[in-house]
């Protein structure tokens, strides 16, 4: 993909990874994490990663929740899609899963540190900049389809698409 500006043609995107997100939210909390390494690094953001080669998104979505966290996320749905174009041409394509629990008590790895946070206290200021845009949708149990343009760590354009809840 070459460099973007602000506005991208999206039907041409081909992204340069594909990655998850999960949501863990049950009793009124969210599971959130400390990123020790890999991108967005220091920032606070959902377990998750990129997607090896030949895995699925539900797949690689409970692979990263067990190494980052050392738990098994239970009764994912897919909440929805999230892209992401960078100005230097890398683009990366999230699938975002909601879990209702997870088996086991989450504990720091090399990758994370794991937070217990009320769904009211989400700190957002921490989190990657498209987060406050969608994330309160998929917290209301709706389905969120997002377009963004980010220039290192600053959000260039956003395009959001709420839809309904998820099939269950
Ligand atoms: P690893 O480097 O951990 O995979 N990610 C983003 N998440 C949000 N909310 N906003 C962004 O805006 C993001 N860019 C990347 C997806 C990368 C992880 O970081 C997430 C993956 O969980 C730019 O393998």
């Amino acid at each position: 993909m070459p460099a973007a500006g602000p506005h991208v043609d999206w039907t041409r995107f081909k992204p340069t990874d594909r990655a998850t997100l999960v949501f863990v939210i049950c009793a009124g909390q969210i599971l959130l994490i400390r990123k020790k390494r890999g991108l967005g690094a220091g920032k606070i953001n959902g377990p998750g990663g990129r997607l090896e080669p030949g895995e699925s998104p539900l797949e690689g979505a409970i692979r990263e929740v067990r190494e980052e966290l050392g738990v098994t996320p239970t009764g994912l749905r897919d909440v929805g899609r999230q892209r992401f174009l960078f100005t230097d041409g890398y683009g990366i394509d999230v699938t975002v899963f909601r879990a209702d629990g997870c088996r086991g008590e989450p504990r720091e790895t090399d990758e994370a540190v794991p937070l217990w946070t009320p769904v009211g206290a989400i700190p957002y200021h921490e989190m990657w900049e498209d987060d406050a845009l969608w994330l309160p949708h998929v917290i209301a149990g709706r389905r969120v389809h997002g377009r963004y343009v980010f220039e290192g760590d600053r959000m260039l354009s956003s395009e959001i698409e709420i839809l309904g809840p998820p099939d269950s």
